[in-house]
């Protein structure tokens, strides 16, 4: 299941005044009918630039999982993303409990998986990491999320 980000940039708009008011006004003037048809044409504009909500990229799971507890430090954490994102406007970051950046600033993209973002870590001591993503979708909407993972100490 997609987990909601923070923050999404997506804004839905109002599409349906124009509509509902056609039907309900009894003597429409002249202005109202110019206002109801620019009112028609930005909504039929603002439709054709808003593409599906199924093509934003919004986080589907990761590995380590979102919320989990590992009892050896990974070498590196992935990330995939519920549609095809832009690699070149995409990253990762992983900090620790002090804000200090824990990751290796190597974010790669498998090339068979566009959905995938992977970043290498260094060893992590026992503790709470925090991972910041942001992802560009084919569609042009930025998303962006945290979540955290942690380490144990080994049983
Ligand atoms: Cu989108």
């Amino acid at each position: 299941m997609p987990l909601k980000p923070s923050t999404h940039f997506v804004r839905a708009r109002k599409t349906t005044s124009a509509r509902s008011n056609a039907g309900t006004v009894g003597w429409p003037s002249t202005a109202m009918i110019v206002a109801m048809r620019a009112g028609l044409a930005v909504v039929v504009a603002t439709a054709a630039q808003v593409p599906p909500a199924a093509a934003h990229a919004y986080l589907d799971h990761t590995n380590p999982a979102v919320n989990s507890s590992v009892t050896a430090s990974p070498p590196v954490i992935k990330l995939w993303f519920t549609g095809r994102i832009q690699h070149a406007f995409s990253g990762v970051t992983v900090t620790d409990h002090s804000n200090q950046r824990v990751d290796l600033n190597n974010v790669s993209f498998p090339t068979s998986q566009e959905n995938e973002l992977d970043i290498g870590l260094k060893s992590l001591p026992p503790g709470t990491y925090t991972v910041h993503w942001h992802v560009l979708a084919i569609d042009g909407h930025s998303t962006e999320g945290s979540f955290t993972f942690n380490v144990a100490n080994p049983r």
